[in-house]
């Protein structure tokens, strides 16, 4: 039986780092075996316990939402009065120091809607254990540094379960005479509870295989439901390019003999890196030109990666405790960046991850859920997978390397990856690693894993006497918890140019004090600084420079970053005044037309640059740098502007447009690719004009399209504007996918983040869509999350958007807590807004924190967003 929530409201105790103890007993092997059975699921778990410390304590086993059916130790059955249990845990109060012991536990994964522990998608039973989902399927210590050596049996209906699943290499498999049959799987690494899986389901497979550097070949599989069998082949070729570049770059190889890959539609994240046998959310494996984007290419791409990085970084070295969880997740941000950036345009990768860092992790750092990289408490662990915890913990990683070089770098990983190969482990192993390798001392820079906040650089710069000095001050302001800071080591890449655009110098500056001089002599000529090169550190760059100053680095600078921030800070200049004033500056915004022009009219030599060069910054940057935020404002004005450079640069748009060409083969490279991404940028704009004409011009590509990414472009371009057709081409647009989970999640996102007013009564008539489910998570995600990034619409004057917000957040705390709590934590900055929005937001969450029956997940979240 499940068993419902005992309190009205959960309140999780908060868990200390300080608070740390080793495990009392270890768990070296288990063997489990699985009746899998749709009504109700039984699971047999043999363990070898061993005491490792203490003595005469009892053994406390991790457990919840599951019936305990029966327990043994050396084969004899306890009675009621040797144990005691509760909702979380099971007690024996007195165990032999080495025994072995046996539990029976009932599972309904057919109830289970929090895809945590062993669920049913689409009629096929998986797992996720990750963080503490293995607990809801046996008693176990379900904590990261106990680590067992697994042997699985799964039996099944041999109709419906055609296909066994877990982790390791398959070692037997038979028929029983009942319609069932059977297989068995043995992982001979050690492994924490964590990264335990089975998949149990009618399902098909593409198959392939890898050689690794040492020869020996391994067999890989990418499991999908029939009908998408044959959008795989993308996400196997991306799978085979991780093998090669870990190996390359990192000495790394794979260690089982077969790696698989299974897609399921219902997964509260992107994916899951349990050992030998990812579990994916489909939409990070299907593609094919027709329902995806270039984007989603792109994003299948990164998360094999990373999914497969993780072999190494996370598996064979893991976490001693989730406070440690930066140690796998930084690192294997960082490492899928990396291949990325390898991969395709360097430039591109690391503007769209500076992007997203700024959307995500600077908005996090700046509200009441800041934490460190490394936090010391926390409530519920679900809510510390965060853009800190993985994106902040990337650029860390980064910084290292900056520090220390490249080949530095891999000497400190070698190090750490030899040394503790098997074991579970801390960021400060991680660090000393580098520091071991590298003769370093580290001690400032480990300020970085400590303190939450984002750090600002504020720059003043002179020139006499034919010396450049620059003054750079750094501060970082008071987070919860943290009211004054130290002054962080980071590394600041700079390089002087000419105003001819002539780069005369390049250093890494290393920052240690509040305030420190840099004096660069010998320049004839005043140098245009290029600084924060590559983003070198996860920093708010507070520089005055002049719009020549700029406009040098837009043309010249051979730092793709640098040329692309250098535009966007142009486009602050007249954005950020224009939000607060409620106008346009018109000298500001020649200066940005002009910039426009230049880059339009110019010789291009890389499309994919000049596509990004050529976007205004993301309203939700315009955000993170207000004041107090006028979301309205800000989408109003970012329009205006789009409008105003659409109709003044129309002929120059229309002829860039136009040089891409339609129908080009498709293709994946990266030739391709950015052509595309140029075109549809200038498409975005000839339709913004709202000349008939253009319209004409984007349903022509709607329809004549051969890619997905051709064909969203315009769908989007047309559904954001005032397109008379509009309601037909959503229809249109329906009609073509609507047996398409992945690109219904489109469709309805791109109405979500329309730019107009009084679209609530559409996100909820969308809603009930058939193709709509508030139980899958994608669809949450792409329907209501993407309503609440919606500057213009979500923001109602009256509150109606946050209202209805906080009644879908009801209704998924007793659905799917995760995905509730991660839905609420998007206004959990309320105060940071202006007035009305900011009481009425925390009206809302008022309401929200007197429900009774809130799951622990969103209580953490809304007691710490109305302290
Ligand atoms: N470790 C996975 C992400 C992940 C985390 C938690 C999950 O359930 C709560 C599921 C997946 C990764 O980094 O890819
Ligand atoms: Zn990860």
């Amino acid at each position: 039986m499940l068993e419902t929530d005992v309190s009205p409201t959960n309140i999780n105790p908060t868990i200390y780092l300080k608070d740390y103890q080793k495990p009392e007993f270890l768990i070296p092997e288990v063997m489990l075996d699985f009746a899998l059975n749709q009504a109700s699921t039984l699971v047999v778990a043999t363990m070898q316990v061993k005491r490792s410390s203490g003595s005469g304590t009892p053994l406390v086993l991790h457990g919840e939402k599951m019936q305990l059916v029966s327990l043994a130790i050396n084969g004899k059955t306890l009675s009621d009065a040797e144990y005691q249990i509760d909702a979380e845990s099971l007690t024996i109060l007195n165990v032999p120091d080495a025994f072995e012991l046996e539990v029976q536990t009932e599972l309904l994964p057919h109830l289970n809607t929090e895809l945590s522990g062993l669920y049913q998608s689409s009629g096929n039973f998986c797992t996720q254990c990750e963080a503490e989902g293995f607990r809801r399927i046996t008693y176990f210590l379900d904590r990261p540094d106990v680590l067992s050596v697994y042997r699985v049996r799964l039996t099944a209906d041999v109709v419906d379960c055609p296909v066994l699943l877990s982790n390791g290499n398959p070692v037997a498999s038979g028929r029983n005479d009942d319609n069932t049959h059977w297989a068995e799987w043995f992982d001979p690494h050690p492994k924490p509870s964590y990264l335990f899986a089975l998949v149990a389901g009618n399902l098909e497979h593409v198959t392939d295989h890898f050689t690794t550097a040492s020869g020996n070949k391994v067999e890989l599989n990418i499991y999908a439901q029939q009908h998408n069998i044959e959008k795989c082949d993308h996400a196997m070729a991306s799978l085979k390019k991780s093998m090669r570049w870990d190996e390359d770059v990192y000495g790394r190889e794979y260690d089982l003999d077969i790696y698989n890959i299974v897609a399921v539609d219902d997964f509260n994240m992107g994916a899951m890196e349990n050992k030998g046998l990812n579990v994916f959310n489909s939409k990070y494996v299907l593609a094919n030109q027709d329902t995806a984007t270039d984007l989603d290419y792109e994003g299948i791409e990164s998360v094999i990666a990373h999914e497969y990085f993780h072999n190494w970084s996370g598996n064979r070295v893991t976490c001693r405790d989730w406070f440690q969880l930066s140690l796998k997740e930084g690192f294997t941000v960082f490492r899928d960046q990396e291949f990325s950036a390898d991969m395709g345009s360097r430039a591109v990768k690391r503007i769209r991850d500076v992007q997203s860092l700024r959307a995500f992790q600077f908005k996090e750092d700046a509200g009441p859920m800041a934490h460190p990289v490394r936090p010391d408490s926390y409530q519920e662990i679900n809510n510390f997978y965060t853009s800190t915890i993985y994106q902040k913990g990337a650029e860390v990683i980064r910084m290292m390397r900056e520090l220390v070089g490249v080949e530095g770098f891999r000497r400190g990983t070698d190090l750490y990856f030899d040394r503790f190969d098997g074991q579970a482990v801390t960021t400060e192993d991680f660090v000393t690693s580098i520091e071991q390798a590298n003769d370093i001392d580290l001690a400032q820079f480990r300020l970085w894993y400590t303190q939450s906040g984002t750090p600002s650089i504020r720059v003043q710069q002179s020139y006499t006497d034919q010396t450049l000095t620059l003054t750079i001050q750094q501060s970082c302001p008071a987070t919860p918890g943290q009211d004054r800071k130290r002054p962080f080591q980071m590394p600041l890449c700079i390089a002087l140019l000419l105003p001819s655009g002539e780069k005369v110098l390049q250093q890494t500056l290393v920052l240690t004090e509040d305030e420190q001089s840099f004096e660069f002599s010998g320049l004839p000529e005043q140098p245009v600084v290029s600084m924060l090169r590559g983003f070198s550190a996860p920093v708010k760059l507070e520089y005055n420079q002049s719009d020549d100053e700029l406009l040098t680095l837009v043309s010249f600078d051979d730092d793709g970053f640098v040329r692309w921030e250098a535009m966007q800070r142009l486009c602050l200049k007249l954005l950020l005044p224009a939000v607060e004033n409620g106008s346009i500056n018109e000298a500001a915004y020649s200066r940005v037309r002009d910039a426009f022009l230049k880059l339009l009219t110019e010789p291009c030599h890389d499309k994919a640059m000049l596509a990004e060069m050529l976007s205004l910054p993301t309203a939700s940057y315009l955000a993170e740098l207000s004041e107090a935020i006028e979301p309205r404002q800000i989408s109003l004005i970012r329009q205006q502007c789009v409008q105003r450079l659409a109709k003044d640069l129309e002929s120059p748009f229309h002829t860039v447009y136009a040089q891409q060409g339609q129908n080009t083969d498709f293709s994946l490279d990266a030739e391709s690719m950015a052509s595309r991404s140029l075109k549809n940028r200038t498409l975005m704009y000839l339709v913004a004009t709202g000349q008939p004409a253009y319209y004409a011009l984007a349903s022509h590509q709607y329809h004549a399209a051969n890619t997905m990414t051709d064909r969203l472009s315009a769908f989007t371009a047309l559904v954001h504007s005032s397109y008379p057709d509009r309601q037909a081409l959503i229809d249109h647009f329906y009609q073509q996918w609507k047996d398409d989970p992945l690109v219904m999640d489109k469709w309805f996102a791109m109405q979500a983040i329309a730019p107009r007013d009084n679209l609530l009564p559409d996100i909820e008539q969308l809603m009930s869509n058939p193709t709509f489910s508030i139980n899958n998570p994608n669809k949450v995600r792409s329907l209501i999350g993407a309503f609440t990034s919606n500057l213009l619409a979500f923001h109602q004057q009256d509150g109606a958007g946050y209202k209805f917000l906080v009644d879908c957040v009801i209704q998924l705390n007793t659905i799917n807590p995760q995905v509730a709590a991660r839905l609420i934590s998007t206004i959990n900055n309320w105060r940071r807004y202006a007035q009305p929005y900011q009481s009425l937001m925390c009206t809302q969450l008022e309401r929200l924190a007197n429900e009774n029956g809130l799951a622990s997940d969103v209580t953490e979240i809304v007691s710490k967003a109305l302290k």
